[in-house]
């Protein structure tokens, strides 16, 4: 009786509850935005504190938007907590990777960490969302040209979008959060995550 009940419970919380990565080397401004999601979606829940991990490197943001509940896992960029990553990927229904337009110098780096990212086999289908971060600064170069940059050829299968933010100003950051919900409820990715909760919570 209590597998069947935790069974339909687990159904429901998968169909409601949406897990986004945020991604993206140092320095990229990926805590920054996570704040700011926090801020401008001022409605958040608090954290409960079973679920709180105390994993050096990672944050949770909790919020909801467009009907729908987001869980944002913020993961530390330095090399070596890269690894840690990976465990979270399976449970990802999308993925947001932040690049600071700022710093051209820094693009080949966050280029190649993102061309790993998007060849591995427990992120297949996640849709992506890709922020040229920083738009706040003069520096800053236009998504436009993040993306030619990026030159991103692994990306025909995938439902992905490029958008100029800054995560100090909140600038396009409310568009591109309705364009990750929207996305994250009809992606087959999506479909399959809550397939496997569903055959899961069963056994
Ligand atoms: N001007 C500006 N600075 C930013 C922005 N986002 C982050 N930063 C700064 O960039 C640095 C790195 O940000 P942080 O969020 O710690 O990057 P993370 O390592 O990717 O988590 C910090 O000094 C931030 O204040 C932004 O949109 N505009
Ligand atoms: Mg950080």
């Amino acid at each position: 009786m209590f597998s069947l009940f935790y069974g339909l419970w687990k159904y429901i919380f998968s169909k409601t509850e949406f897990h986004v990565l945020i991604l993206g080397i140092d320095k990229a401004g990926k805590t920054t935005l996570l704040e700011k999601l926090k801020a401008i979606y001022s409605n958040l829940e608090g954290l409960p504190p079973d679920r709180i991990v105390p994993t050096v490197g990672l944050n949770i943001g909790r919020i909801e938007a467009s009907n729908a509940k987001l869980v944002f896992w913020d993961l530390g960029g330095q090399i070596g907590l890269r690894t840690i990553w990976e465990k979270y990927y399976d449970e990802a229904h999308a993925i947001i990777y932040v690049i600071d337009a700022a710093c051209p110098a820094r693009f080949e780096d966050s280029k190649s960490a993102l061309e790993k990212i998007l060849r591995h086999e427990d992120l297949q289908g996640a849709p992506l969302l890709i922020l040229a971060n920083k738009q706040d600064l003069t520096g800053a170069v236009s998504v436009e040209e993040v993306a030619r940059y990026l030159d991103l050829k692994e990306l025909d299968e995938r439902l992905y979008m490029f958008e100029a933010v800054s995560a100090y100003d909140g600038m396009g950051i409310k568009g591109a959060v309705d364009w990750l919900v929207e996305v994250m409820e009809r992606s087959k990715r999506t479909e399959a995550l809550r397939a496997r909760a569903g055959v899961n919570g069963r056994i």
